[in-house]
Parts: structure tokens; C-alpha cells; sequence
């Protein structure tokens, strides 16, 4: 039997609210549908974020449905988890699907039972492969995952999760990879975005990443994007490779330069695009006059606009101030590097004096009873202050 894996399709994003981009979601989960199609396949599984809300707009909703439809009517069934954007502070929006039929959400509750300390996923079995899954929520999740136990056992078994595993990245894992339950055969993962695959007990985890890109760094490292097709007789898989719209990433040097004529160079260095691509603009060096707020970004996104790119973005991070006065960091506490450096920048003793106190006030995350109290004692300090200039 043959399935196709996708996940993170994310529908009803968008960006700066470009219309177009939140049709590429669409488009590019409209691919996985289409190909679920032209090749027959016996079952779809989605491992999350079918929506990148919790409560999706009207449109967006009718777009789900109308390519569910399109899988029912051809019999072929869906398979989901719920990912971490699809639950909300009640439930999730899949349920409705659900209900009218159109897909089954292993991840909810019916489809679970406790036995003694253990977590049974009760699952569904499609002819004789076992499929089961577990929402994208993060509290605990390494005690549930614990407690994990399939119910069945069928000649092929598939397991749908939601969740980074250390394998991938051990900064940004929700779980170590072997709390995973043993003894499946396809491990379909959602949640992390870009491709990732390894092997696991007797079988395979897949990530086939997100349908889309969700933002820079996804644009940056990931530029190809995938589902898969898996064979469950040969236990071998394909990814298919998703028509995305093209990204083209400039990088411009702007040393010595001031605002004007970095505007001039970036403009220069844009190539022309054919079919409305994404732009990316890097500048970076120390500029010579003026500062980086300086730069007018509207000039050159309009002019890469009439070289045919849909919309440009652009990172100034790398650039740097001339005055930008150096600090060296070496053996010296967070609060002496910022003394150094406010008294680089030609401020006086006083002024360096209530930043420092402000730094220390506000540096941090607060709760909102916190900082009512640090915003008064705030006003007090800046009182201080004025009278303090006034009287010099
Ligand atoms: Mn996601």
C-alpha cells in the first residue's frame, strides 16, 4: 500500500499581509492533494498544523474543506494529529472537519484510555496497518510520553507526533528522541519545518518539513520543500519536491558609504526577476556618514518591485554605525560594558548614571503587578533627573 505524508501546511498564513503569500500555502498544499490523487494512494496522514490558527478565516476554512472534499470523493482517507498552531484554548478547529466527516484526528481524546500508569492510543487500523497520534500540546510531554503504549499491533504500524525530537537539535527539542514509542514502523513527524529523517528501533522518523516557508530562516536554509510517498511493502519512501515560489538572496557591502549612496548600490545590485520572487538584501560593513536609520528602504523595495519581485525584505542587523564606539568585553561585568560604552557615546555622568538604573529596572521579563511598581519608581529616578540638569 502507498501513503502520502505531509505536515505544517500551515493554511491562512501569510505575510505583511501579501495576498499572494497566503495563496502560495494554498497552492503548495494543493500540490500534495493533487499528487495524493494523480497517484491513488491508499490514505493521507497530516502530522499538524493543517492551519496556522487555531480559528482560521472563512476562506481559509472553505479552502480545507474543498481539498478534503476532493480526497473523500476519491475515497482516499486522512489521517491528522493536531499540531500546536490548530489547538486552541478549546479545542480545535480539525474537530469540525471531523465531524462532517472529511479526515480522523487520532490526536483527540476519544482515541485514548488509561490503563493503570499507562497511555493507550487506541488508534485506527486501515485494512491492516495501525495508525495512531498525538497532539502538538507541550506541557509535560515527556510524562506522556512515557506512558505511551499503542493498543494494537497490525502488519505495519504508524505512529503521528508533533514534537522536535533531540535527534534534530537538542536546543530546540520538546522531547529526547527515545521517548518515542517503540515497535512502529513510520515514525510521521510534524512541528519542526525543515527535512529531516532518521532511523529509529525497528523504523524510520520523517520530518518532511513544512509545505512553505514560515519565515527567514526557513527562506534561507531549507529553499526546497517536501511531502513524502511511502511504499509500506518495500518500507521505502520518496520525497516529492513542492513548486515553491523562488527566493533570491543579495548580500551588499556598504562600507564607507552614507544612506544616499547605500540606497544607490543596493538598487544596483538587485537582479532582474521573471517571476516574482522573494528578495532578500543583506547589507553589511560600517558605513562612512550618517547612520542606518537613515536609509530609505522604501526606495529600494519599489525599485525591486519594477525588477519583477513580488516583495523585498530587508536586513540592516549586519550594517554598522561609524560612530558605533568599540567596547571590549573581555573580563568586565554586563553593567561595566554598558557604562563603557554610554560614556563612548559622549554621554555625561548623570545621563549614564539613570540608564544604568533604568537597565537595571527593566532589563528584564516582568509581570504586570511588577512593573506598575518599576514604572513609578521610574518616574521618580527621571524626576530626579530634571531637577538635577536644571539646577547644573
Ligand atoms: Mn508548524
Amino acid at each position: 500500500m502507498k501513503f502520502l505524508h505531509v505536515t505544517d501546511t500551515h493554511l491562512g498564513k501569510t505575510e505583511s499581509r501579501i495576498r499572494e503569500r497566503e495563496l502560495d500555502f494554498y497552492n503548495s498544499f494543493k500540490q500534495a492533494v493533487d499528487y495524493a490523487l494523480e497517484k491513488k494512494v491508499d490514505f493521507v496522514i497530516h502530522s499538524g498544523d493543517l492551519f496556522d490558527v487555531a480559528r482560521p478565516m472563512t476562506r481559509t476554512l472553505i479552502f480545507a474543506v474543498q481539498q478534503l472534499m476532493r480526497l473523500k470523493e476519491a475515497n482516499i482517507s486522512v489521517y491528522i494529529a493536531a499540531g500546536s498552531h490548530d489547538i486552541g484554548v478549546e479545542d480545535t478547529i480539525i474537530s469540525v472537519l471531523e465531524a462532517i466527516g472529511l479526515l480522523k484526528n487520532l490526536s483527540a481524546a476519544r482515541y485514548y484510555k488509561t490503563q493503570g500508569d499507562k497511555i493507550v492510543m487506541d488508534g485506527e487500523m486501515f485494512r491492516d496497518i495501525f495508525i495512531c497520534g498525538l497532539a502538538g500540546k507541550r506541557e509535560n510531554i515527556s510524562d506522556v510520553y512515557e506512558k505511551l503504549q499503542p493498543a494494537r499491533k497490525g502488519k505495519y504500524n504508524i505512529f503521528i507526533f508533533h514534537h522536535a525530537i533531540s535527534d534534530i537539535s537538542e536546543k530546540f527539542a520538546d522531547i529526547t528522541t527515545s521517548l518515542l514509542p517503540k515497535g512502529f514502523d513510520y515514525y510521521a513527524a510534524g512541528h519542526w519545518h525543515g527535512f529531516f529523517e532518521t532511523k529509529y528501533d525497528r523504523g524510520i522518523v520523517v520530518y518532511p518539513g513544512s509545505t512553505d516557508f514560515n519565515d527567514l530562516t526557513e527562506m534561507e536554509n531549507h529553499q526546497e520543500k517536501y511531502f513524502c510517498i511511502v511504499d509500506t511493502e518495500t518500507k521505502k519512501y520518496e520525497k516529492i519536491r513542492i513548486n515553491t515560489r523562488p527566493i533570491v538572496s543579495v548580500s551588499v557591502n556598504c562600507a564607507g558609504c552614507d544612506a544616499k549612496e547605500v540606497s544607490q548600490k543596493t538598487i544596483m545590485s538587485i537582479p532582474p526577476s521573471g517571476d516574482q520572487a522573494i528578495l532578500i538584501i543583506k547589507l553589511n560593513g560600517k558605513l562612512g556618514k550618517g547612520t542606518k536609520s537613515g536609509i530609505d528602504r522604501n526606495i529600494i523595495s519599489e525599485s525591486a518591485k519594477s525588477s519583477g519581485y513580488l516583495y523585498t525584505k530587508i536586513y540592516l542587523s549586519e550594517l554598522e554605525n561609524p560612530e558605533a564606539p568599540f567596547v571590549s568585553t573581555e573580563r568586565k561585568t554586563v553593567s561595566e560594558i554598558e557604562e563603557e560604552y554610554l560614556k563612548k557615546q559622549k554621554y555625561d555622568d548623570a545621563s549614564v548614571n539613570v540608564a544604568k538604573q533604568m537597565i537595571t529596572l527593566f532589563g528584564k521579563k516582568l509581570s504586570p503587578a511588577e512593573l506598575k511598581a518599576r514604572q513609578k519608581a521610574a518616574v521618580e529616578i527621571v524626576r530626579g533627573f530634571l531637577v538635577d540638569t536644571k539646577t547644573d
